[in-house]
């Protein structure tokens, strides 16, 4: 499978795309390993609706829900839109509580990153379905520099709430999946307490000149406390196809380990987000 031309084209423009029940036939089992995972992860106190509750590396802790690396679908979005040697970039596993403001998950301009969105409950815009700017990952673009100084503003420029911005919601169906560019502006509004969600993170193959910038981005992972980018088991029980997709980071992630030891020194808990 690949996306379309036309898919392609709506997403570059956009910055985003919706794929309505392209998992429909798995939403059972993943939803069943997605709530089996909370309960087995070490350190982490059960969900109370009060904040959000994050498990990082969260594909990788079960060795079913690795396989959506292997999915066609889900190689078919990276490859067509990071390349077929596209990276993995890692996973998180979410019960959201309350809102999410509008934030862009990173600011990349040399390489393109995506995020693959997994809700597991129906929502729409008044129960926490993600909203999304579109044309916001344009960061060449003066729309795309306004939107950077001015998002987190909306009241005192515009009196208007972050729920307000004009913006896209993309309600969902558990069984579709939402992409969008990391460098996308999003945010949820209105949502419950318990919003089920997880990720998965995909970029482009880092040139050798540049691997100190794969490095920098691997760092961020140190606030989960966590000693390598990706669990034993996905390593261990990576075909060679799979390992195309683990093997950058694998050999870049070697100081993850003594970063993640000073942050827990310094942080009360692992990072929630
Ligand atoms: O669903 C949400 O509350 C926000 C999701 C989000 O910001 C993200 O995954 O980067």
């Amino acid at each position: 499978m690949r996306l379309t031309e036309a898919q392609i084209d709506f997403f570059e423009t956009f910055g985003f795309i919706k794929f309505p029940q392209l998992l429909a036939d798995s939403v059972d089992w993943i939803t069943d390993e997605f709530t089996k995972t909370f309960p087995d992860y070490e350190g982490i106190k059960p969900h109370d609706g009060t904040q959000r509750t994050c498990i990082a590396r969260f594909i990788d802790q079960r060795e079913k829900m690795n396989t959506l690396l292997d999915d066609p679908r889900i190689k078919a979005i990276g490859q067509t839109l990071v390349g077929d040697d596209f990276n993995y970039m890692g996973s998180d596993g979410n019960y959201y509580s309350g809102e999410t403001g509008w934030h862009r998950d990173g600011y990349h301009h040399k390489y393109r990153h995506i995020k693959i969105a997994f809700y597991l409950d129906q929502l729409g815009g008044n129960s926490g379905a993600l909203r999304v700017i579109p044309g916001s990952h344009r960061l060449d673009d003066q729309y795309g520099k306004d939107l950077t100084e001015k998002m987190r503003k909306s009241s005192e420029l515009w009196g208007i709430t972050g729920s307000q911005v004009p913006s896209v919601t993309l309600d969902v169906t558990p069984g579709d999946l939402l992409v969008f560019d990391h460098n996308t502006f999003h945010a949820a509004f209105n949502g419950g307490p318990n919003r089920r969600m997880f990720t998965m993170n995909l970029c482009e193959r880092y040139r050798e000149e540049d691997l100190q910038e794969l490095r920098d981005y691997i760092s961020g992972a140190a606030r989960f406390w966590i000693d390598r980018a990706f669990t034993d088991i996905m390593m261990n029980t990576a075909s060679p196809s799979r390992m195309v997709h683990l093997e950058q980071v694998m050999a870049n992630d070697g100081h993850l380990a003594e970063l993640s030891a000073r942050m827990r020194e310094t942080m009360p808990e692992p990072a929630r987000g």
